[in-house]
């Protein structure tokens, strides 16, 4: 938990921004694996956190703006509940740590809210991710399940999206924590990760690290020789001799700030002259990507200058022609490179997409484009200060994908297609760090983690 002043002053923040109304925040509920008593790791509503800090299941908490009131709403454990969970918190006591005198119990929610829209006071509430809260939220307002997303209130969302992207050095301390996790976890991976091992010997290995360090994943390990599957989450295959493998994954602070970090790196060999063509090509490009990060930057130029330097490298290898500039203008570069430069992170590993991927990261300045490729970037307006997000460019060999652009001839003014096919098996290569926006540029955030061919040889080899 932060310090109770932090809590305190972004709800005084919020309610300026504000203007009038009730802002309701509904935390989560325990969630059920199988059945109640089984539930999956509780994970708390990340706004309810940001605003109202308390981690644990079955709260609410209301600000009335115009009344300078702010309450905290939730049932103390009842004796037999203790048998089971021993001794907790009263909600006064967790109300206290953050801030919040006025504390009652959840059955007095529904009638503090009610009073409120019986005197037609407008409920601001954000749109919720989970189920049982639309459900929560359809008995509370009144509002039909199916409706309850589309009258979430774009006021609140606005002031909480601006709020939130700016990130506070109390909060940079804390995803440097994150990420001195992720750096332990992807160290680990390469020292460890040899010929013969199967790819779930390593991913237990770092979920283990990261439980021993009372952490969390910020979200499931991306593991595998086939990183041409950009979400991978089966981690079945075994480790060969001159396989290159993927690591995209990092951890929760225990305040829940996230990071996400990805190296590549190859098994039981030094990297051979493939896999380190593709890899510089990929690593000058992060490299130039994080040194053109500075305020008033647009993210999806950088992005752009990316998809530059990544189409400058293949044609060197013969794998595409033609003119640059225009080359990427058509979106050829996306054969290789079909998602993003990065997103935004904080409390959220991509940082409330759930609240809206548009306005975090277009806002009204910027439009996404439907381009294949493009439209995957989730990140394109100007950067600010105090903005924490991804440089995480990479290049895949996508079979699939290169035989249907194939056939169907597309940007094969620009595509080698005669030389692509002895390279259908390489896999991919992308490589990922957590970048702080600052007055005059950029802070690459953590300790480093090896990332040059040598640096990373030494880890993997010896
Ligand atoms: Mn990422």
């Amino acid at each position: 938990m932060l310090s109770t002043e932090t809590y305190t002053q972004r709800r005084l923040q919020l309610k300026e921004a504000m203007g009038s109304g009730l802002i309701l925040f509904l935390g989560h509920d325990e969630s059920p694996m199988n059945y109640l008593d089984n539930p999956y790791p509780f994970r708390q509503d990340t706004s309810f956190l940001y605003y109202f800090g308390i981690d644990s299941p079955g709260l609410a908490g209301l600000i009335d703006v115009d009344g300078d009131a702010v309450s905290l709403f939730g049932d103390d454990a009842t004796l037999d509940e203790i048998v089971w969970t021993g001794p907790q918190r009263t909600l006064a006591e967790q109300g206290a740590r953050v801030g919040v005198a006025e504390c009652h119990p959840l059955s007095k929610l529904e009638e503090i809210v009610g009073e409120g829209t019986d005197s037609g006071r407008i409920v601001h509430f954000l749109p919720p991710s989970r189920a049982e809260i639309i459900l929560k939220t359809e008995k509370l307002l009144r509002i039909p399940s199916s409706d309850v997303a589309q009258c979430a209130s774009k006021e609140l969302i606005r002031a909480v999206v601006e709020q939130r992207v700016v990130k506070s050095d109390e909060e940079i301390a804390e995803i440097e924590k994150a990420l001195s996790i992720a750096a332990d976890m992807h160290t680990l991976a390469m020292r460890m990760s040899r010929p013969g091992m199967k790819e779930q010997e390593i991913v237990g290995a770092i979920d283990g690290l990261v439980s021993s360090q009372g952490s969390a994943l910020a979200f499931p390990i991306i593991f595998s020789k086939h990183g041409e599957v950009l979400h991978n989450h089966k981690h079945v295959n075994t480790l060969e001799e001159g396989d290159l493998v993927i690591l995209d994954a990092g951890a929760n602070s225990l305040t829940h700030y996230a990071s996400d970090i990805t190296r590549t790196f190859p098994i039981g060999l030094p990297f051979d002259d493939r896999q380190q063509q593709i890899y510089e090509t990929v690593l000058e490009a992060q490299m130039d990507a994080i040194e053109a990060v500075a305020p008033e930057t647009r993210f999806e130029d950088i992005h752009l200058l990316a998809c530059r330097r990544l189409t400058e490298g293949l044609q060197k290898m013969g794998l595409m022609k033609g003119d640059v500039e225009a080359s990427v203008e058509a979106g050829a570069h996306a054969l290789f490179f079909p998602h993003g430069l990065g997103h935004m992170m904080g409390l959220d590993v991509h940082d409330m997409e759930g609240l809206s991927e548009d306005l975090v990261g277009y806002g009204d300045e910027a439009e996404r484009n439907p381009q294949f490729g493009r439209r995957s970037l989730r990140l394109a307006r100007a950067l600010k200060p105090g903005f924490v997000v991804t440089i995480e460019p990479g290049l895949y060999f996508i079979p699939d994908l290169i035989d249907q652009w194939r056939e169907a001839g597309q940007h094969s003014d620009f595509i080698a297609y005669e030389n692509l096919d002895a390279w259908k098996d390489f896999g991919g290569v992308r490589i990922e760090d957590d970048v702080l926006v600052t007055e005059d540029g950029y802070r690459v955030l953590g300790e480093p983690i090896p990332k040059a061919i040598e640096d990373v040889e030494m880890l993997t080899t010896t």
